[in-house]
């Protein structure tokens, strides 16, 4: 239990966080490390920019949607200024548009967040809301077309940097048959800021760059990205935050009486919720990532699993094993959710997306976890969630094991979830609404 006044401390460190990272219309993840919009960070750090200024909040997607591409794209980063520290930059993208914006994306939570505003802020959001519509529609139907050019209901990522859960061991099978030899001799910047211990290795980083020279050499055109890309694979986190995002499009769509938009989204999140299935592994009972270039299943758990009750209804059977895993897994980490499988010989604690815990996945997970009637599985998530914060402060991400922080320190989306949803000071508010 955290003492009302620690919470008020952090509540007013939190705000404090979000406007000291705010660049002018978008906020920077953290300082330092990430100095760019990212396009996740940004649209969950829109939740907790909603906490204090409304309009503030809007503006966050609105900018996001604006470095949106002709063919429907929302990139992962926007550049808009000039900054020498991030590695990366714009000329290793070459995206040859302005603002300069990297080749890939990330996951699609914007048409979540945009719903979560529509009912949280006072007001009627038609005008402003419209045009974003738009905009998410055309991006979700980029993943259709491009990322599952074979309508087989899961999309594929071409980068583990567009899952967002960059360094998960899923990716180190399918990174070993991209061919790195013609990588040029590059400088990692994040390993001058952060402990190296708690980042990718330089290994990783040459598949990384292998990658983005692939999309570079070709233009980023997707149908080549599709037919020839090394890196092809499906992901249930990847896949569970496009079918939440589809939901949430059809729903708003009808809401602001828009049924163009909701008759093709329907459309997608039939194919999607069809084809999802197809991540179940029965050996590690539940859903995994798919290498669509092998037609191999991973056989182990990530923090992606558990996103399926993220993205849509799970039967009776499999939620229950869900539920069960979770009680294991509770036993071997102190907080949860870890982001891979705890016991598994490639679980590490501190290296980012090898084990650590973080805020937004913990939201969108207990989110899931609420709707499928499980609020209790939801409040321990809350509570290790404020746990960690006021154990660490607002660091990128924590460890199941110790609840150390690591990464990057002041980190807006770990900010954004304070205020929006573990702070006991907003769970009390919601109680009471
Ligand atoms: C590459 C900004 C981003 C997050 C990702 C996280 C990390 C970048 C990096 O930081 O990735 O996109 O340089 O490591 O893995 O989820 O969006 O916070």
């Amino acid at each position: 239990m955290i003492d009302a006044e620690t919470v008020a401390r952090l509540d007013t460190q939190a705000q404090q966080i979000l406007r000291a990272n705010d660049r002018g219309g978008y906020t920077v993840p953290t300082k330092g490390l990430y100095p760019f919009q990212w396009n996740w960070d940004s649209a969950l750090t829109t939740l907790g920019i909603a906490c204090f200024d409304a309009d503030r909040a809007w503006q966050e997607i609105e900018k996001l949607l604006s470095a949106q591409w002709d063919n429907g794209m929302v990139p992962h980063i926007v550049f808009w200024q000039h900054e020498e520290g991030y590695f990366p930059g714009p000329s290793e993208w070459q995206s040859e548009r302005t603002p300069p914006t990297s080749g890939i994306t990330q996951p699609p939570v914007a048409a979540t967040v945009v719903r979560q505003l529509t009912n949280f802020l006072p007001g009627d959001h038609r005008t402003r809301v419209t045009p974003m519509l738009r905009a998410l529609d055309r991006w979700h139907q980029w993943f259709a077309d491009a990322r599952d050019p074979d309508g087989i209901g899961v999309v594929a990522i071409m980068h583990p940097w567009e899952s967002g859960r960059d360094n998960l061991p899923d990716w180190d099978a399918p990174l070993a048959q991209v061919d790195t030899s013609n990588v040029r001799a590059f400088m990692r910047r994040d390993t001058q800021l952060v402990n190296a211990a708690e980042r990718p290795l330089n290994h990783d980083y040459d598949h990384y760059m292998a990658l983005v020279q692939f999309g570079r050499d070709c233009q980023w055109d997707v149908k080549t990205i599709a037919e020839k890309c090394p890196f092809w694979v499906a992901e249930p986190g990847m896949n569970a935050i496009l079918r939440r995002a589809e939901r949430d499009l059809v729903a708003l769509a009808l809401h602001f009486n828009l049924p163009d938009i909701a008759t093709r989204a329907n459309t997608r999140l039939a194919r999607l919720d069809h084809g999802f299935n197809q991540l179940w592994s029965d050996i590690a009972q539940g859903y995994t990532t798919l290498d669509l270039r092998k037609n191999k299943i991973e056989h182990r758990l990530s923090s992606g699993s558990w996103l399926s009750l993220y993205g849509g209804p799970e039967n009776d059977i499999r939620a229950k094993i869900h539920y069960s895993t979770l009680m294991e897994w509770r036993q071997k980490v102190r907080f949860t959710m870890p982001s891979f499988a705890p016991g598994d010989p490639a679980f590490d604690d501190i290296r980012y997306w090898r084990g650590p815990v973080w805020a937004m996945i913990n939201w969108m997970i207990a989110t899931g976890l609420a709707e499928h009637g499980r609020p209790d599985l939801a409040d321990q998530l809350a509570d290790d969630t404020a746990a960690l914060i006021e154990q660490s402060a607002f660091r990128e991400y924590f460890s199941p094991v110790t609840g150390k922080g690591g990464g990057g320190k002041d980190f807006s989306w770990t900010a954004a979830m304070w205020l929006y949803w573990a702070s006991p000071n907003t769970r009390q508010q919601t109680e009471t609404h």
